[in-house]
């Protein structure tokens, strides 16, 4: 079983600790599929007040990330896994939109994982320059730090990792696992507040319930993501219910 493994840096490890500790993502390093270290930038400060950051050359509001604590901290991540192959991640708005396809490929990564969290208004150009691999960004909106953009890249990546959500079929049903978004899920009771569940999946007839979620995958594409349809595997029975639906008015 492949071990997915991160070495996160950060100014904050506390804002990471808590969701790291929790549920599917706990189990998965007490099964040892996950790997999770969280390194301190600050202990690679040098000085007595532990400066990480200083204003920017050139002036402007905000403060800049030093070089050398990151340097220090990731040639220390490196040096404590001699002979692991790395891969640097630097979590910013420049970098490519984190998606599913960036999940899976990371899920599957056998090289180390270091995540580098920015915080302030940016870390110097020359960390970027010689030590980050790539850059991921989980959206266009900039955050008060690279904290959650990490824990949005950890708990994307390690759910589908095999074993670590309870049956591994859940992972390629839902949303994005085959390019649509997910159909709609009821459980107990059957009616609420007047709503019943949809007879056919009383019915019992696994075939016409999975004809009935695709059906329901494809609407709440075509209503809410029809750029999705563009890139999802559609067969011409898929083709025929879109069709329908853009007929059907009750779209
Ligand atoms: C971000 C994002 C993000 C920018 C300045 C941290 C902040 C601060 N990271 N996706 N969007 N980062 O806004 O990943 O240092």
């Amino acid at each position: 079983m492949n071990k997915l493994s991160f070495d996160v840096l950060t100014l904050f490890p506390g804002i990471l600790e808590g969701p790291l500790n929790e549920s599917i993502l706990k189990r998965a390093r007490e099964k040892g599929l996950l790997g999770l270290r969280l390194w301190n930038i600050r202990d690679f400060t040098e000085d007595k007040h532990q400066k990480a950051d200083d204003s920017p050359y050139g002036g402007e509001a905000g403060m800049v990330m030093k070089p050398e604590p990151i340097f220090r901290a990731i040639e220390q991540v490196k040096a404590a896994a001699p002979g692991e192959r790395f891969l640097t991640v630097l979590l910013s708005p420049q970098g490519k939109v984190f998606d599913h396809a960036g999940a899976e490929r990371l899920s599957r990564e056998t090289r180390r994982i270091i995540l580098l969290c920015g915080h302030y208004e940016a870390i110097d150009e020359r960390v970027r320059q010689m030590l980050v691999d790539e850059e991921l960004s989980i959206g266009d909106y900039v955050l008060t730090g690279g904290e959650l953009a990490a824990l949005v890249v950890i708990d994307a990546a390690a759910r589908l990792v095999p074993g670590v959500l309870g049956d591994d079929e859940s992972a390629y049903r839902d949303s994005f696992g085959d390019g649509l978004l997910d159909h709609p899920h009821y459980t107990r009771p059957a009616e609420f507040r007047g709503r019943k569940v949809p007879e056919v999946l009383l019915s019992g007839n696994h075939d016409a319930i999975w004809k009935w979620r695709r059906r329901e995958s494809l609407r709440a594409t075509l209503l809410k993501r029809p750029d999705l349809l563009e890139t999802a595997g559609l067969t011409e029975d898929d083709r025929k219910v879109l069709e329908e639906l853009k007929r059907d008015s009750k779209l």
